[in-house]
């Protein structure tokens, strides 16, 4: 079951009517964003290449035209916008539902013009304080990340008493901000920034403790998509961290994981093997609730748990 307060998100039906995990799939339109980065930098070839992850059963598309990874230097306004118009209106215009990925409110706004009907913003409002207005404004859902600076000064700024706890105080803090500036509580979505400000141990725990975020009463989005922590888990001799490319199998294995604490969307690359995950999921899930409530009478045993005896 999805957390409950995915439901009631501004998106087309067709999406909030699904009860299961949703899966994110990424279009950077940019030269270098570490793990696909000048793939799809032209926007024919960004266009084409939403087409196949819609195709491989992406619920909605991540449009970027900035890398965030660490070390990465800013593109200017004018150069973000080049990047992401074209190709957030070509494939709103086929029907799909697009996210921005931007940290800007001018982009955000644009980008609502051209058809999207998410910002996900990576600075949870921090990096533009424009940004909180254009979204109370437009009505859109609104993916708050937990940040603590651009890539040039993240991996400076990573030190945490209890990582967990300290990402859900900031995360809380920014929805009161946002709603203090005017955003309607039902338009966010939290994230906790997975290798944003992270040394690769912090990210588990995150991961292992997603109730504690959900508890803030928003649905949650997972970015782990092929990110070094995953490198570093799948390392081998000579090799640490493993490529980006081999770590998608890692990646899906973390949406199952997600999808079964009933994260609201994961943000992926390779969308197919997580599209997957998540309706295993959910058969899964839905079979766990049906048994649970029919043994519930019996109180509390399985049904057939009596019958079979010890098994040797
Ligand atoms: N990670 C990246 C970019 N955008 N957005 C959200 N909401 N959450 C993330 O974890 C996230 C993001 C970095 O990955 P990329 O450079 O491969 O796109």
């Amino acid at each position: 079951m999805l957390h409950p307060t995915s439901a009631r998100l501004p998106l087309p039906a067709s999406l909030t009517a699904l009860d299961r995990t949703l899966v994110l799939g990424v279009v950077n339109v940019t030269p270098d964003s570490f793990s696909d980065g000048g793939e799809w930098f032209e926007p024919e070839a960004a266009i084409a290449h939403g087409h196949e992850l819609l195709a491989a059963g992406a619920d909605l598309l991540d449009v970027g035209g900035e890398s965030t990874r660490p070390g990465a230097e800013r593109v200017d306004e004018a150069e973000e916008l080049r990047r992401v118009l074209p190709v957030i209106e070509a494939l709103s215009t086929a029907g799909a539902t697009v996210s921005v990925d931007t940290t800007r409110a001018r982009v955000a706004a644009r980008a609502l013009e051209a058809g999207a009907r998410v910002v996900n913003d990576v600075s949870g409002g921090l990096a533009d304080p424009d940004m909180a207005h254009v979204v109370a404004d437009s009505g859109a859902v609104y993916v708050a990340m937990h940040w603590r600076g651009h890539a040039d000064v993240m991996d400076a700024n990573a030190r945490y008493d209890d990582v967990v706890r300290d990402v859900r105080d900031e995360l809380a803090a920014r929805l009161d901000a946002l709603v203090g500036a005017g955003v309607d509580p039902h338009q966010v979505v939290l994230d906790p920034g997975l290798g944003f400000a992270k040394p690769g141990v912090d990210n588990w725990p995150l991961l292992a403790h997603l109730d504690v975020l959900q508890a803030l009463g928003r649905p949650v989005l997972v970015g782990a998509s092929r990110k070094r922590f995953l490198g570093h888990l799948l390392a081998r001799p000579g090799v640490d961290p493993v490529p980006p490319a081999e770590r998608d199998a890692a990646t899906a294995a973390i949406t199952t994981l997600c999808a079964a604490q009933g994260a609201w969307a994961v943000r992926v690359h390779d969308v197919r093997p997580s599209a997957d995950a998540v309706r295993v999921v959910s058969r899964w899930l839905d079979v766990r609730a049906s048994r649970a409530a029919f043994s519930r009478p019996q109180g509390g045993a399985l049904p057939g748990a009596q019958q079979e005896g010890p098994r040797s």
